[in-house]
C-alpha cells in the first residue's frame, strides 16, 4: 500500500517485511519444535528421566545465530533511522502545533492551515510542538511517526512523491477526543503548491460550491476548534457555538457562580483566558489560551461567525 507515496517508504517497508518474516520462520519453528517434542518426549514414551549435560556447540550456535540476526536488524534499522533523523538543507520547513484535540500548520509566509499542504519532490521538515499534553504526528502512508513532547523540540522529514490526500493523526492517547485528532496531508505539484502558497488570502472567501465563507469560520477550522465547539447545539467537551451569541448564561469564577451575556468582550476572554469564565456545567484547564494564535482581528471575526449561528 502507498508505495511511492515518500521516499521512505521502501527502505521501511522492506525492513518491516525482513524482520516479519524472520519473526514468523521462528515462530513456526519454535512451535512445530515444541509440538514435537511434547509427543516424542512424553511421560508414556519416557517413564525415566535422565539428565542431559550442556553442549557447548550446541549452545554457541544458538546464541551465535540470534546475535547475527539482531545485529543485522539493528545495523538496517539504525541506517533507517540516521536517514529519517538527517533532513537535507534545502528542505522546506513547516512548523506543526498539536493541542487537545487538533493540529495546525505555519508555513514561513505566516499561512496556517488545518491541513497539511506540501509540495511534491521536495525535502519537508515539519518541527513539531505541543501546547499541553504529548501527542504524536503521524502519517502512515510516509511511512514517519515523530511523538510530540510539549517542551521538546523534534521534527520529522519526508519527500512527497505522489500527488494525493493522506491521512494524517495523532498516534499518543492524548485525552478524552484523541480519537478525533485527525486530519489530512495534501501532496501537490510544485506549481499548484506555488499558487496555493502565495495566495495569503486564501482563508477562503467563497468555496468551490459557490457558497460564501465567512472567515470567522476559516479562522475557527484552522485553529482546530471544531474538536470541541460544535456548530448545531450539541455538547462535544465545550459549549456549542450554536444561538449563545446576546444570551445571558451562567459561568463559574474561582467556584462561584455568575452571569454574564455572551458578547465580543466575552468571546474575546473565553478564547484568551479560557479558565478565567467557564460555563457552568463545563470542565475547565482543558483548553488552552490562544492569546499567541488568534489575533485579536481574528477574534473579532469568530465573533461575528458565532453571532450568524442563530
Ligand atoms: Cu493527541
Amino acid at each position: 500500500m502507498f508505495s511511492g507515496a515518500s521516499n521512505f517508504v521502501n527502505s521501511v517497508d522492506r525492513l518491516t517485511l525482513l524482520i516479519f518474516l524472520i519473526s514468523l520462520f521462528f515462530l513456526v519453528a519454535i512451535t512445530a519444535t515444541m509440538i514435537y517434542f511434547v509427543f516424542r518426549y512424553n511421560m508414556k514414551r519416557n517413564p525415566k528421566s535422565e539428565h542431559i549435560e550442556g553442549n557447548l556447540t550446541l549452545e554457541i550456535v544458538w546464541t551465535i545465530i540470534p546475535l547475527i540476526l539482531v545485529g543485522f536488524m539493528f545495523i538496517y534499522g539504525w541506517r533507517d533511522w540516521k536517514m529519517m533523523k538527517s533532513p537535507p538543507k534545502n528542505a522546506f520547513t513547516i512548523k506543526s502545533n498539536a493541542r487537545m484535540w487538533s493540529w495546525s500548520f505555519s508555513y514561513p509566509n505566516g499561512k496556517v492551515t488545518d491541513t497539511l499542504f506540501v509540495p511534491m519532490n521536495k525535502p519537508v521538515i515539519i518541527n513539531v510542538n505541543s501546547s499541553d499534553v504529548i501527542h504524536s504526528l503521524y502519517i502512515p502512508a510516509f511511512r514517519v511517526k515523530q511523538d510530540v513532547v510539549p517542551g521538546n523540540k523534534n521534527f520529522l522529514w519526508f519527500i512527497a512523491q505522489k500527488e494525493g490526500t493522506y491521512d494524517l493523526f495523532c498516534a499518543e492517547y492524548c485525552g478524552l477526543r484523541h480519537a478525533y485528532m485527525t486530519t489530512a496531508v495534501v501532496a501537490m505539484p510544485q506549481k499548484v503548491f506555488d499558487k496555493w502558497y502565495i495566495d495569503t488570502a486564501a482563508v477562503a472567501k467563497v468555496s468551490a460550491t459557490g457558497k460564501l465563507i465567512l472567515p470567522g469560520l476559516a479562522i475557527i477550522k484552522r485553529n482546530g476548534c471544531t474538536a470541541c465547539h460544535s456548530f448545531d447545539g450539541s455538547k462535544i467537551v465545550g459549549p456549542s457555538f450554536k444561538g449563545i451569541y446576546g444570551e445571558k448564561t451562567t459561568v463559574v469564577v474561582n467556584g462561584k457562580e455568575q452571569q454574564v451575556t455572551v458578547d465580543d468582550d466575552y468571546i474575546l476572554e473565553s478564547i484568551y483566558d479560557p479558565n478565567a469564565k467557564v460555563l457552568k456545567g463545563f470542565q475547565s484547564n482543558l483548553m488552552q489560551p490562544y492569546k499567541d494564535l488568534i489575533s485579536k482581528d481574528e477574534v473579532k471575526e469568530i465573533a461575528e461567525y458565532i453571532k450568524s449561528l442563530k
